[in-house]
């Protein structure tokens, strides 16, 4: 089954290095590095050694680390950039190509033919200097190249026998769950060879679209911490995790989840931005129950609201009481937690004085508290 069986290829360290506002130091590129590991995931891609001469030096620092993590890095469909590639010492090598119209006329202006020739000559260059390296083939926009021209270039690529694996990229954001369904299945189904899923999010599919891969067959997800990428990025870690335990916790209790929020924080920090309110597990409201009637059930029992258990994630729920949405269940939760012992109809009584003020003004948990010892000393 793929949601038991699969791996995180974490583009952090590559695709990441695409968002507009990160540009990871050296000593940044370790700390990412050591945390994934830490956290679990399997691949970690990093940036062409092509790139600069900087980004050269870190995958090789990154590989003198040792991680549990294969390293792998990401370089296009050239003999010279392969050369550089093996030299770093990488576990794999991910190749690419575009294959849409738009990429073939602006991009390199290989026909399909030429493509399959080049990769030919690069694949089996890369597979003659390192038997055992793992190496992958992707065609770039494969959701806006024509299907015949695509499945002309997996299928030759399949039958050369020198890849591990074959990449499927949701470049521009535009596929849908059912047509990333449709292809995934396709290749895995025609090729046997394990399949990669890169999903940008411009249109909001990415995690749904990573889904809907792994349930065609794919076997590896590319994911960046927070989703950070060109634009406005692909899959984030994070919410994949989270689609992934909504179906089942087993599938994900392979990564050390109390680690998200670490790594979610360290790389918002590194890019200077703020982790977005409403992110996956560790937007600041992710965990916070408002309405009454929600409020009550969740005091009761957190499963009545919760899908995803945040003390999972090193993280706690809160329940908000200071506003006029409230209800009393929740102001008696609030006087338990504090030691307070008051009866129902002075519980009663405080709410209707909570939404009533705010109404004007929500209240602070201060202001609450306060009213709330203010009763017992009365
Ligand atoms: C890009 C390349 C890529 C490559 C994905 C892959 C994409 O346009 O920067 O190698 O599978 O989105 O197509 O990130
Ligand atoms: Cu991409």
């Amino acid at each position: 089954m793929p949601f038991e069986n699969f791996s995180v290829i974490e583009s952090t360290l590559r695709e990441g290095e695409q968002f507009s506002t990160a540009t990871f130091t050296t000593a940044q590129k370790l700390e990412i590095v050591r945390l994934l590991d830490a956290f679990g995931v399997e691949m970690i891609e990093m940036t062409s050694p092509c790139a600069s001469p900087q980004s050269e030096a870190d995958i090789r620092a990154v590989v003198a680390t040792n991680p549990r993590a294969r390293i792998l890095t990401h370089i296009r469909c050239k003999k010279e950039d392969a050369l550089v590639a093996l030299d770093t010492g990488v576990h794999g090598v991910d190749v690419v190509i575009g294959t849409s119209p738009q990429l073939i006329k602006h991009s390199h202006g290989k026909s399909i033919r030429q493509i399959i020739d080049t990769a030919y000559e690069v694949l089996s260059f890369i597979r003659a200097q390192a038997p055992d390296i793992i190496l992958r083939f992707s065609t770039e926009d494969s959701f806006r190249s024509r299907e015949t021209d695509l499945l002309r270039v997996y299928l030759a690529v399949a039958d050369m026998g020198l890849v591990n694996r074959l990449g499927v990229a949701d470049t521009v954001g535009v596929a849908l769950p059912s047509r990333v369904y449709e292809l995934v299945h396709q290749l895995v189904r025609l090729t046997g060879l394990d399949v990669e899923f890169h999903g940008h999010n411009d249109s909001g599919c990415a995690i749904a679209n990573a889904c809907a891969a792994l349930e065609a067959g794919a076997t590896h997800i590319d994911t960046t911490v927070l989703g950070i990428g060109e634009r406005n990025g692909i899959t984030p870690l994070g919410g994949l995790v989270a689609r992934l335990y909504t179906l089942n916790k087993a599938y994900v209790q392979k990564y050390d989840l109390q680690l998200l929020p670490v790594l979610d924080q360290l790389i918002a920090e590194y890019c200077g931005i703020e982790i977005p309110f409403n992110n996956y597990i560790t937007g600041s409201s992710a965990f916070i129950h408002k309405a009454g009637i929600h409020a009550k059930a969740v005091l009761a029992d957190p499963s009545t609201y919760e899908a995803l258990d945040p003390a999972d994630f090193g993280l706690t729920r809160e329940i908000a009481i200071g506003h006029r949405l409230t209800g009393w269940n929740a102001v008696r939760g609030r006087a338990q937690s504090l030691g307070l012992n008051l009866s129902d109809a002075v519980l009663q009584d405080i709410t209707r004085q909570i939404k009533e003020r705010a109404d004007t003004k929500p209240l602070t948990l201060a202001e609450i508290d306060a009213l709330l010892r203010a009763e017992v000393t009365a």
